[in-house]
């Protein structure tokens, strides 16, 4: 690389834009558009009887009332199970539109499509419909003691049962390895749901046009090549017919992925059947009920270990909330069992875990997928360890950390793609060492009694993960060099807020030795690059960011095949800087790159001032040979794929200090500290903000946020007045510091930092609230009111 960019602490460039109300987001788009709304479920479990729409025909504006027997062929049909597992014996999705049965409150029953919302709205609340009422079930063991059904088919309401098991070395089972063990403990851990909040709710905008019998659909999406295939095929239109955009995205955070909703069908679907432009926009309680819920699990651990703290078993049962459906499969629950192990050396493993229906909300991803119940269910392991044993909690863990020398560490378990748990590479006790230093571990116990004197109550905790990312199968990065010297990248996935028009930016800069302000970045436009995967998982950087690098490379190779040429000299002589081809040892002897942009065309109009001075320049190539040779293409561009053998294992540990108010028990964080791992950093800020809002979102699921359901599966706190976030005002500063261990496994030895942040915080503040109270910490998330409840339960308040 001749430009240092990658590695630079470069200011995100689409911040202006974004910062100053220049964004376009779905809302903004289509202003002349119909709009659509639905009628949704107001029961958690029903039988459709009938629906009467008569009272909505006269609707001033009213254009189109759809039920699911207006759905055409496959657009009827269930939506698709995305990731089929031979343990989801019972996989079920929804309909776009509820056929017979409702089975959560906000499922869509019935599309209105109107002038304008408002007008739809008040469609919508003319339709009348008949529901006989069916026993709901809350709760996954209230799921599995009810003889009450979600699905009439599925017996006992579990959708999946899975074991694995990984021997020790000397080949007990984890039963055998913790009867054995001189110590051993057992402990029930309650998870409760959240959601992925975004600023922005889903949407989408469609329009079709009938000259062309194509449609070109933008959608709030995370990943706009899923959405496109599926339109496609549900619709039964061709593939090229069919345009995906995600326009400016406002966060996703998992609920914006892969997997089609009924409104990226439905609405183009509507634009097709009425000729019209069609939009629906997401309002925030359709969010709270209709889209999609996670974290909510019951854990059950065996633990034995030995008089060092070493687990030498470990057996963790799992019930897992899945909601109504399982649009993903069992992803969520496969990645909590496979990635609870963290950077620990276990002696045995057996993980079970069911999958199990309730009349609530789906569960999917949702930033972490799966790993902050895994790291909460391990951490706490290990903090139980330590206090039965009387040891540093800090010690304990380094115990039982895979060392530098022992990589790639084969966990002995398969991976949520299928493939084994092999860790690539990582220095944990490194980590753990950088993090004592820096939230003062060692200072702790001193500061802690200072306090205590003074009648306060401190506690520190910490938590360590690992986190497999950039997972495949693929994706694809476009470099195009223009006649003005300009870099035009596109990539297929989508941004929601990552900064990607400053890091890809910066990867091909750093690659072709440009200036950063000459590239130019497209994201999630299926006009530009159609085949990707998306945004999820942690993957962008390790994904596109490795794929945009091969295609600079091969763009540069070619760039210094005909400047070699035009200059008479030996390509490996030559180098690129500042956007100029130069010849080692010859300071006069150069050519910038635009102009090695149009020599690479041989039709070379001159349409611009570049263009002319390039073709008087050089007669670009010999007489003797074709204008084109074989193999070859015009244009100095060049498309690549990456595709990893394996996920790439990222890392992390943090640390913090609360307090409890020994008289309200209000928890309040004083300090928080991370030490993150993600291999080679390509823009260290970036990926510190990723990180903060992590933790934000972290100390949301770990003291505010939860999914309150009655009985009757109505969801009570549907609105941000009764869902608490955390503001500013209780999100501590985070103090972060890297460490950088290269991935072997790609060209650019980077690993995901996308999801890290939000990992273990729910661990880490259970680890320094227990710390501060003296007593087991066993739920997430913790309330004053609750804290102050255990108080009583324990005796000490
Ligand atoms: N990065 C870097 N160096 C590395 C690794 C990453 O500079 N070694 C940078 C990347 O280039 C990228 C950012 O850090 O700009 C995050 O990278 P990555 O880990 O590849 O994650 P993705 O870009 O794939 O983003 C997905 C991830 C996920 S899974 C969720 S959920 C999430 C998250 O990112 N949703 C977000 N962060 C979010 N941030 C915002 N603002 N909005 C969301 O919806």
């Amino acid at each position: 690389m001749t430009t240092k960019l990658f590695g630079e602490p470069v200011q995100r460039r689409e911040d202006p834009r974004l910062l100053t109300g220049q964004g376009r987001y779905l809302d903004d788009l289509g202003p002349g558009a119909l709009a659509a709304a639905f009628v949704r479920s107001p029961h958690a479990h029903a039988r459709i009887r009938d629906i009467d729409v008569s009272g909505a025909l006269d609707v001033e504006g009213l254009v189109a009332i759809y039920t699911w027997e207006d759905l055409p062929g496959r657009a009827g049909q269930p939506l698709p199970l995305l990731i089929p597992h031979p343990a989801l014996t019972h996989g079920r999705t929804a309909y776009p539109l509820a056929k017979d049965v409702v089975r959560h409150v906000g499922e869509p029953v019935v599309m209105v499509v109107a002038r304008d919302r408002y007008l739809a709205e008040d469609a919508c609340a003319l339709i009348e419909v008949d529901y006989e009422f069916l026993k709901p079930v809350v709760g996954v063991e209230e799921a599995l003691r009810s003889g009450n059904l979600v699905h009439e088919d599925v017996p006992d309401n579990v959708g999946a049962h899975m074991v694995q098991e990984v021997p020790s070395a000397d080949g007990r089972g984890a039963a055998e390895a913790i009867e054995a063990a001189p110590y051993s403990l057992e402990f029930r851990l309650d998870i409760e749901r959240s959601a992925s909040m975004p600023l922005e709710g889903r949407g989408v905008y469609a329009r079709w046009d009938a000259d062309d019998h194509s449609l070109r659909v933008y959608s709030s999406t995370q990943t706009s090549t899923s959405v496109r295939m599926a339109i496609a095929a549900t619709l039964g239109l061709p593939l090229p017919k069919v345009e995906v955009i995600a326009p400016d995205v406002g966060g996703g955070f998992g609920v914006k992925i892969m997997h089609p909703w009924p409104e990226e069908i439905l609405v183009p679907w509507a634009a097709i059947t009425l000729g019209r432009e069609v939009k629906w926009t997401e309002d925030r309680r359709e969010h709270f009920i209709s889209s999609a819920h996670e974290r909510a699990q019951v854990q059950q651990v065996k633990v034995g270990f030995d008089g060092e703290g070493h687990v030498l078993g470990l057996d963790v049962t799992i019930l897992h909330d899945h909601g109504a459906y399982t649009p993903y499969g069992i992803i969520v629950p496969i990645i909590t069992s496979t990635q609870l192990l963290g950077p620990y050396r276990i002696g045995a493993y057996r993980v079970e875990f069911s999958s199990v229906y309730t009349n609530t909300v789906q569960v999917t991803p949702y930033r972490g997928a799966g790993r902050p119940q895994g790291v909460f269910c391990m951490e706490r392991t290990m903090d139980h360890i330590s206090r039965h044993l009387g040891l540093d909690r800090a010690a304990v863990r380094a115990a039982n950390f895979i060392q530098p020398d022992e990589f790639p560490y084969d966990q002995g378990m398969i991976f949520q793609d299928g493939r084994p748990l092999i860790y690539d590479s990582g220095d944990y006790p490194e980590s753990l060492r950088m993090l004592k230093e820096l939230i003062d571990w060692d200072g702790f116990p001193a500061r802690k009694a200072e306090a205590a004197a003074r009648g306060r109550r401190l506690g520190i905790g910490i938590g360590c993960y690992v986190e497999g990312t950039g997972v495949g199968p693929y994706e694809g990065g476009h470099v195009q060099v223009t006649s003005d010297g300009r870099v035009h990248v596109s990539t297929g996935l989508t941004s929601q807020g990552q900064g990607h028009e400053t890091v890809f930016a910066q990867i091909a800069a750093s690659e072709l030795g440009v200036p950063l302000e000459r590239v130019s970045v497209v994201t999630g436009d299926t006009r530009r690059f159609g085949y990707a995967v998306g945004t999820f998982a942690s993957r962008a950087a390790v994904m596109s960011g490795n794929a945009i690098a091969l295609a600079c490379r091969k763009v540069r190779e070619k760039a210094l095949r005909i400047a070699a040429d035009a200059l008479e000299a030996d390509p490996r002589d030559l180098s690129i800087t500042d956007g100029v081809v130069h010849v080692a040892g010859d300071p006069r002897a150069s050519i910038p790159l635009a102009t090695v942009a149009v020599l690479s065309n041989p039709l070379r109009y001159a349409f611009d001032e570049e263009a002319k001075r390039a073709t008087q320049f050089a007669g670009g190539g010999s007489a003797d040979r074709p204008p084109i040779e074989e193999g070859d293409e015009p244009g100095l561009e060049g498309r690549e794929y990456y595709s990893p053998i394996r996920s790439t294992f990222a890392s992390g540990m943090h640390a913090a200090i609360v307090e409890t108010d020994p008289d309200t028990a209000e928890i309040t964080i004083l300090r928080y500290a991370v030490v993150h791992d993600c291999g080679n950093l390509i823009n260290p800020m970036i990926v510190e903000g990723q990180i903060h809002g992590g933790v934000a979102q972290g100390v949301g699921g770990a003291l505010y946020e939860r999914m309150v359901y009655d009985q009757h599966g109505q969801l009570l706190n549907a609105s941000f007045m009764d869902f608490l976030m955390p503001y500013v005002t209780e999100v501590p500063a985070v103090e972060t510091a890297h460490l950088e261990t290269p991935s072997p496994l790609n060209p650019l030895g980077i690993k995901g930092a996308g999801e890290a942040g939000v990992i273990p915080v729910s661990a880490v503040i259970a680890s320094a609230v227990e710390d501060a109270e003296d007593f087991p910490i066993d739920r997430m998330p913790l309330s004053p009111s609750e804290l102050f409840d255990l108080r009583s339960r324990h005796g000490t308040g």
